[in-house]
């Protein structure tokens, strides 16, 4: 398949906005991706470069509304859950997040979400670009679950940056000390209580507030921006070069329904020799005797600032080809062009060199390197 050129999206309905979205246009939103048939604001005018030492020193606001909610509510929620993940969900308590894999027969990656365990009888999946509300209303279905199954008006508001604490207190309290690393909490705005845990897409620390109101986002999105003027706030969006220096994945990107669990490097996140049962138990099993024949690595380049990886890129080992590079960018702290990719078995080490092949057809001398960068 090949990338589509830079032309302007026509917009419609269907390309849902947020709540908070005349705020981020009245701010200058520049560049728009769509994720869940929903616009995830991208860019401010500014380069990602600007925006990525902004958010390793100050605090930014994103609007990742586009991080939709599954909701799986009833008697069998609980048991659906563990039917759609190899990760053992039976002793998550309520409060907690968790990252996990979605799987389905075959062992083949569906989502990547952070699951919130609202209740005993209630999660929401905190989904990344992929259609998981059909799949679970077919899963229940078919099996005839006591479960049900929605997309609630939900819309996550991520604070971003070493100053998203003092920014959060003075909006929200004391109460945002008491929140651990991926833990949330009911916290009271404007007399209506919301879920608000600290996580978030980047390694900077900060929080998501999970808003189910639409008609308080401005001013929820008002609140944080005047608390947050002191602390030089920006808008912002999940950052690229963060990203990839921090290891996080991307799901279309850097995995998809072609690859497996144990490829994402998620193997923490998979249960296979107890008694929990999933959807893809017999698969993943297979897969894990017979050992993996690649898996997400980090690879850092040589060369000038290399152009924006938007199709697989060749790597390459003495001609022959042992993977591919899926996201790349520019790192002006390594002062080398950082990339995430696919490698295959006996070449994912790291140190191992390399060589890419980019978009432009430029050759760059690289190496493997373990993650986070
Ligand atoms: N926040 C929320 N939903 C999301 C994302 C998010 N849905 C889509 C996408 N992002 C999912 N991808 C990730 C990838 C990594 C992490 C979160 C979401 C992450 N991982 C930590 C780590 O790898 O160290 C913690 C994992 C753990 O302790 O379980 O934070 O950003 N709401």
């Amino acid at each position: 398949m090949k990338e589509p050129r830079a032309a302007k999206l026509a917009v419609s309905r269907r390309l849902r906005g947020t709540p908070y979205t005349p705020r981020v246009e009245s701010l200058g939103v520049s560049d728009y991706s769509i994720v869940n048939h929903m616009v995830l604001p991208k860019g401010f005018g500014r380069s990602v470069e600007e925006d990525y030492w902004h958010l390793k020193e100050h605090v930014q606001m994103w609007d990742v509304s586009c991080q939709r909610q599954v909701e799986l509510k009833g008697r069998d929620a609980a048991k659906l859950m563990q039917l759609m993940t190899p990760r053992n969900i039976q002793k998550t308590e309520v409060g907690q997040c968790l990252y996990l894999p979605l799987i389905d027969d075959e062992a083949r990656m569906l989502n990547d979400p952070v699951v919130l365990k609202l209740a005993e009888d209630r999660f929401w999946l905190s989904i990344a670009d992929s259609d998981v509300l059909l799949w679970a209303k077919g899963l229940s279905v078919g099996m005839g679950l006591d479960v049900s199954i929605c997309e609630p008006d939900v819309s996550p508001l991520a604070v971003q940056g070493p100053k998203s604490e003092q920014l959060m207190l003075k909006v929200f309290g004391e109460n945002i000390k008491d929140i651990a690393f991926f833990r949330f909490k009911i916290l009271e705005f404007s007399g209506h209580p919301l879920v608000v845990a600290r996580s978030g897409y980047s390694r900077q620390g900060g929080f998501e507030i999970y808003l189910d109101d639409s008609s308080l986002g401005l001013s929820l999105w008002d609140a944080l921006w005047d608390a947050g003027a002191e602390f030089n706030v920006r808008p912002g969006s999940p950052n690229l070069i963060e990203r990839v220096e921090g290891g996080l994945l991307s799901y279309g990107n850097e995995f998809t329904q072609e690859n497996n669990p144990l490829e994402c490097n998620m193997q923490a996140y998979c249960s296979i020799d107890d008694n929990v049962d999933y959807i893809g138990k017999a698969a993943l099993k297979k897969i894990s005797d017979d050992g993996i024949k690649q898996r997400v690595k980090g690879i850092v380049f040589n060369g000038n600032k290399c152009p924006p990886c938007a199709s697989a890129w060749p790597v390459f080992v003495n001609e022959r080809e042992v993977g591919q590079v899926t996201t790349a960018i520019w790192s002006p702290r390594l002062e080398a062009n950082v990339s995430l990719g696919m490698v295959i078995r006996g070449y994912w080490n790291d140190g191992q060199l390399v060589t890419i092949q980019c978009a432009d057809g430029s050759l760059r001398d690289g190496v493997v390197r373990d993650l986070p960068l």
